[in-house]
């Protein structure tokens, strides 16, 4: 499996409290993999990630005197592949619901997604996503709104391509996530 970001060392104490993995789910093409990429790395389009096919990246959030690590995993175009996707939830603390402005299938099929989340890990604490924010969007914004207060959701559009807002839905979903463990394990 290959990784990108900050290695484990077991001869040193780890850099953070806090370890979670958060998936990142969606239909095919709405721009998951962009978007961690955009996070971890900074940059749009990589050629050299998308040919190397990482399977999942760490990045380091500090909120105070706290600092989560979050495994983030990315899927390999499993997307259609339901038996697949079970394993890539295992475990998983948080998850960012993407969908693409300009698609609206892909915003309709958003309720499945939460299901099958739930379905797996319970109730975790999950963002909504509206990506490719740069591009006309063809989803209402009243039918984002009546969907996030149906499901008490917050909402962000983004934009891997620019980079707008694509630290927010990490960094807004880590306290939850630190709250969380700190009630259920030793955060770790
Ligand atoms: P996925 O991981 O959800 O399947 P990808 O999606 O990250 O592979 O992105 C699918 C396509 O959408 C890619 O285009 C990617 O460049 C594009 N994309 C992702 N995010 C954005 C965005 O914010 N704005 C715009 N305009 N495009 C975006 P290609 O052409 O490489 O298939
Ligand atoms: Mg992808």
């Amino acid at each position: 499996m290959s990784h990108y970001g900050p290695t484990e060392d077991s001869e040193q104490s780890p850099t953070y409290t806090h370890r979670a993995k958060i998936v990142v789910v969606g239909d095919a093409a709405v721009g998951k993999t962009s978007l961690i990429v955009r996070y971890v790395k900074g940059v749009f389009n990589p050629g050299y990630i998308i040919t190397l096919g990482v399977n999942f990246f760490t990045q380091d959030v500090s909120i105070q005197d706290k600092t989560l690590r979050y495994i983030i995993w990315d899927t390999a175009g499993q997307e259609r592949f339901g038996p697949v996707r079970k394993k890539y939830y295992l475990g998983a603390r948080a998850a960012v619901l993407v969908f693409d402005l300009t698609n609206l299938q892909s915003f309709e099929n958003v309720d499945f997604w939460i299901k099958e989340v739930e379905g797996i890990c319970g109730e975790i604490p999950m963002i909504l996503v509206g990506n490719k924010a740069d591009l006309k969007p063809v989803v209402k914004q009243d039918a984002i709104q009546d969907f996030t207060s149906r499901h008490n959701l917050t909402y962000i559009e983004t934009s891997a391509k620019t980079g707008m807002n694509s630290i927010r839905p990490f960094f807004l979903l880590a306290p939850l996530v630190i709250e969380e463990l700190e009630s259920t394990t030793d955060g770790r």
